[in-house]
């Protein structure tokens, strides 16, 4: 039952602490040593995915005193209230739907009194049959040829998604279609993205829930000017652009047919939206019945969060041992790393979900936290990360937990590459936990001024997670699986998830300069004196160069 302590008041936090003081120094090799079945104990398989945990710094006795918290911070009521469609995002008054964008036909999900599932269906047939037309070759040019790249425009939620998702699954995507992805507002992404591109048989997806975000606009009025210079005629606009918006007026006002678009809801934030409208890019390259079967993934790792009790449920555990290392070992940062080339886009799509989700310092209540939200998350594909900053993991002075991805079957198999790659997976979490003492060191007649060089002091912390095949299912597993760490953790601390003030504060700034930075004369500047400072030089510098 949920009470109203503040988070570091409640029985559990404080249990939490008094535990943590007695088993900190406790070392993952006493652990295995005692209990010789812990690697088959600690381990939790559900929907297809098998998370090992047992080289955590926990006991059986962490793990309960971490559920008992998520049950006095009434997580099962949040995660209810969440599938119901309460207004959570209190902030925005707001619900919190991303889990009805892939339920199934015949679920009902409402919102103020309206059931949306059949919202989201009717969206998903259209994009379905705008995607199968595309992809056969149907929907064409203005100049009558077949379209032959596609390219998303879209920042943030409307992009990292997209990126991902097509990343992740380019090896079921349609080969004979190119995809480009342009979001920065720097005019060398869409250069760079455009160079080799043919306007005549290119289509622009132009995604953006408010329709108003400066980089998108922008970037799509130069796909717009960069299309009509090739094609000569505004009617070339309804074949070569679509929108994906809540905003059906801005998305007019743009001069895109509202008949080309497809829409969302409120409901849906922007980093939880790869699955909505704005996996049309997705939908695309993967055609819809690869797309059916990512939110089918997506919908087995809901209903798994929904139903299973916190001692077996993959993202419950995740988010409460990530709270364990963040809160009580003070761990900074989490290392997400994939061993899985398609999923080098993956840690940078988790940055945005983890860090926009739960980098907050305010309770629902208003207050300031009296302890640490969301880690930094970071990380890069296995193996090359091993070849760079796994030093720091295994030897360095911070301590770093780290996730493990891998899958058993490779997606291109070629002679022994995928054993090779997975016996590093299983190599680095044995390394980290397990380390290397002195004796072994000395053993293999290292000169005693290189031991402590070549000791490696172990017990850090890591969870392998493995899957058979990275397919979409898979993926919509994997995604939902951190979705719900993050909502987990975030009921914990207290905060909001689904806003983001941090970002809007920086979207409104920037529009006040550009004017600024516009102007042929010497503004009256008024803002600090190092801003007035660059901004007058950055004036300077730039005109010398015309
Ligand atoms: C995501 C954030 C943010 C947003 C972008 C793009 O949760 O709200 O990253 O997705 O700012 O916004 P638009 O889709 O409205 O252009």
């Amino acid at each position: 039952m949920a009470t109203t302590l503040p988070l570091t008041q409640r029985p559990a936090w404080q249990a939490l602490e008094a535990h943590y003081r007695k088993t900190k120094g406790l070392h993952l090799r006493t652990l295995f040593a005692e209990d010789p079945r812990r690697g088959e104990r600690l381990t939790c398989e559900a929907v297809g995915l098998y998370l090992d945990y047992s080289k955590n710094r926990i006991t059986d006795e962490t793990l309960r005193l971490l559920v008992n918290l998520a049950n006095e911070c009434g997580l099962a009521e949040r995660i209810a209230a969440m599938f119901r469609g309460d207004k959570i995002n209190v902030t925005e008054n707001r619900a919190v739907l991303h889990v009805a964008l892939r339920a199934p036909r015949d679920a009902h999900i409402y919102v103020d009194g309206a059931d949306v599932i059949p919202e989201v269906h009717a969206v998903l047939d259209k994009m379905a049959a705008f995607a199968t037309r595309l992809r056969a070759g149907e929907w064409l040019g203005y100049t009558g040829r077949r379209i032959r790249s596609v390219v998303n425009v879209g920042i943030g939620g409307s992009d990292l998604g997209p990126v991902m998702a097509y990343e992740a699954l380019k090896s079921y995507s349609a080969r004979d279609l190119t995809f480009r992805f342009v979001s920065n507002v720097d005019g060398t992404d869409f250069a760079e993205a455009t160079r080799d591109l043919d306007p005549a048989e290119t289509l622009f997806i132009v995604s953006s829930k408010t329709f108003t975000t400066q980089e998108t606009m922008t970037n799509a009025r130069t796909a717009r000017a960069w299309c009509l210079r090739a094609l000569g005629d505004e009617q070339a606009i309804a074949r070569h652009f679509v929108a994906v918006s809540t905003n059906a007026v801005e998305v007019a006002k743009f001069g895109i047919d509202t008949a080309n678009m497809v829409g969302f809801w409120d409901w849906v934030g922007g980093r939880y939206s790869m699955d909505s409208a704005i996996g049309l890019s997705t939908m695309i390259a993967i055609g819809p019945d690869n797309f059916r079967a990512l939110l089918d993934g997506f919908h087995a790792m809901d209903e798994h969060f929904r139903t299973a009790p916190f001692e077996r449920n993959l993202p419950a555990l995740l988010g409460l041992l990530t709270i364990w290392y963040n809160c009580f070992f003070g761990a900074q940062t989490v290392a997400v790393l994939p061993y899985d080339q398609y999923l080098k886009r993956f840690p940078a799509y988790l940055q945005q979900l983890t860090m926009e989700s739960n980098g907050k310092s305010t309770t629902l209540d208003g207050a300031v936290v009296t302890y640490q939200t969301s880690p930094v998350y970071w990380g890069e594909p296995g193996t090359n990360g091993q070849h760079s900053f796994y030093q720091l993991i295994h030897q360095g002075t911070k301590l770093i937990p780290c996730d493990f991805i891998g899958f058993a079957q490779a997606l291109n198999p070629l002679g022994q590459h995928h054993d090779l790659l997975m016996s590093n997976v299983f190599a680095q979490a044995e390394a980290l936990a397990f380390g290397k003492t002195a004796e072994q060191v000395r053993a293999e007649g290292t000169p005693e001024w290189l031991v402590p060089h070549r000791t490696f002091e172990g017990n850090r912390p890591s969870n392998v997670l493995l899957g058979e095949r990275l397919t979409p299912a898979m993926l919509g597993k994997l995604v939902a699986l951190y979705e719900h760490s993050v909502f987990t953790q975030g009921a914990i601390w207290n905060i909001d998830p689904f806003d983001q003030w941090g970002v809007e504060l920086g979207k409104m700034l920037a529009r006040r300069i550009v004017p600024e930075l516009a102007s042929t004369d010497q503004p009256d500047l008024k803002h600090d004196n190092s801003t007035n400072t660059l901004i007058r030089r950055y004036r300077t510098l730039r005109n010398t160069g015309r």
